[in-house]
């Protein structure tokens, strides 16, 4: 059912050319971007009353009102069921030890005498956080978002998520257990590029927020490319993706599995094998289909996912051809399942998150390994990291310098504001030194 690629024999091209080579889902992320400018441009205008229509056309529900009510939320975590309900805390409680331990310490740094530059990290003021429904009713993904936030410090954190006809107009219950259990009480029924919209411009219910984040289709990342440069956003999450690097040592009923657990989430979800083991991929092949038949999800996304364009089992001579194989894919989730896996992962360069040896499975990280799954997709971890408490600070240089310590750099000052035609940046100085350059000493 998986497609075979098979980069044995020859010597892997570089760069580029050697991803070019390697499976990828088609995310046309500009041409939805003509679609939601509408809807965006209806929310700028209308606020509340285009949520209320978009609510009635997308989700086929009528709503009163777009915030969600406080008892609302209270209830659902109410009749939250325990079991969830302890899990979630587990959940949170190793989200928050990991991201705590991101908090960035205001630091300065003594340039010369009398002249020093602070680094002071301030936390974005208000932040609209978007949890999907439909399909993908993801209350992990909630914890992902609002616990580096939080720890980041962020006063004001919101949280949108399609209003579910099934539940009285209101997002879907565990999604506002969630938000229960995490301390956000400001929550809305707002669903895709509209709750992004909402969030960029305001309404006259939800103040606008400096910067969206979470999880989304096609629709929420188009939105959020609509709105780069008006306000932060993380990252235009594509399908989730999974690769693992495996050899002759790994437990096909593990590989299978573990790649049976990504493509389980969307049509287009990725699964990819890399191994020089004839033998691992054969097995591996026999068990997904064990695996498959026994699953959930099957038709509508596992299979799928595993017979599209984007997933395949790459076959190379050796793990160090792996390793250059794996680097230039730039999984959003790597697992390593080899003879010494951590040795193998300390040299890949290229992925969201790794996950070492056969304890370690993507399933792991996805709801309590206290890392975070939101990650960067369609090969963007070779530029970006995933979710994190740097995501929703701001460094700000603090530049503290004397008379005398401006006096010692102002020829360099000058001479490089002349050097680019700029005099007026090396008068700002000469006029602090009754327009003179002071001596250099
Ligand atoms: N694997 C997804 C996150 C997720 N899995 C949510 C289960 N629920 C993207 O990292
Ligand atoms: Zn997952």
């Amino acid at each position: 059912m998986i497609s075979r690629i098979d980069l044995r024999g020859d010597a892997l091209p570089e760069g580029p050319a050697l991803r070019d080579l390697l499976p990828r889902a088609d995310f046309d992320v500009s041409a939805a971007l003509e679609k939601v400018r509408p809807i965006c441009e209806a929310v700028h205008h209308r606020g509340d009353a285009a949520l209320i229509d978009f609510a009635e056309k997308f989700d086929g529900v009528t709503l009163d009102q777009v915030r969600v009510p406080a008892v609302a939320l209270a209830r659902a975590l109410e009749e939250l069921d325990p079991a969830v309900r302890a899990a979630l805390e587990e959940s949170i409680r190793r989200a928050r030890l990991v991201h705590r331990a991101q908090r960035r310490e205001t630091h300065t740094t003594q340039v010369v005498p009398g002249g020093s530059v602070t680094e002071k990290w301030v936390p974005v003021e208000r932040v609209g956080l978007y949890a999907p429904g439909g399909r993908s009713v993801y209350p992990s993904s909630v914890v992902m978002n609002v616990v580096p936030a939080q720890e980041a410090g962020v006063e004001s954190i919101a949280l949108a998520s399609p209003a579910q006809a099934d539940f009285g107009g209101l997002p879907h219950p565990t999604i506002l257990a969630a938000c229960a259990l995490l301390g956000v009480d400001e929550v809305y029924a707002a669903g895709g590029a509209t709750a992004v919209a909402m969030f960029a411009y305001g309404t006259e219910s939800c103040p606008p927020a400096n910067m969206v984040t979470g999880p989304g289709n096609i629709w929420v990342a188009a939105a959020k490319r609509y709105f780069t440069g008006k306000i932060g956003i993380d990252a235009e999450a594509g399908p989730t993706e999974i690769a693992i690097l495996a050899d002759s040592t790994a437990d096909p009923v593990h590989v299978a599995s573990d790649l049976i657990s990504q493509a389980e989430h969307d049509p287009l979800a990725a699964a990819v094998l890399v191994t020089d083991s004839a033998e691992l991929a054969e097995a591996v092949e026999r068990e997904l289909a064990t695996q498959v038949a026994a699953s959930k999800h099957v038709d509508d996304r596992i299979v799928p996912a595993l017979t599209g364009k984007q997933s395949a089992i790459v076959l190379v001579d050796g793990v160090e051809k792996g390793l250059r194989v794996v680097d230039a894919y730039g999984a959003e989730h790597l697992e390593i399942q080899t003879a010494d896996a951590t040795a193998v992962a300390g040299r890949v360069k290229n992925a969201g998150a790794i996950f070492i040896g056969p304890w370690a499975p993507v399933s792991l990280g996805d709801y309590a390994a206290g890392s975070n799954h939101v990650l960067p997709t369609g090969g963007c971890a070779c530029h970006s990291s995933g979710l994190s408490v740097q995501s929703f600070l701001r460094g700000i240089h603090i530049v503290d310098y004397t008379r005398d310590a401006l006096a010692e750099v102002a020829h360099h000052v000058v001479t490089l504001a002349e050097a680019e035609d700029l005099p007026a940046h090396g008068a700002a100085i000469k006029a602090r030194f009754d327009w003179k350059v002071p001596e250099s000493k």
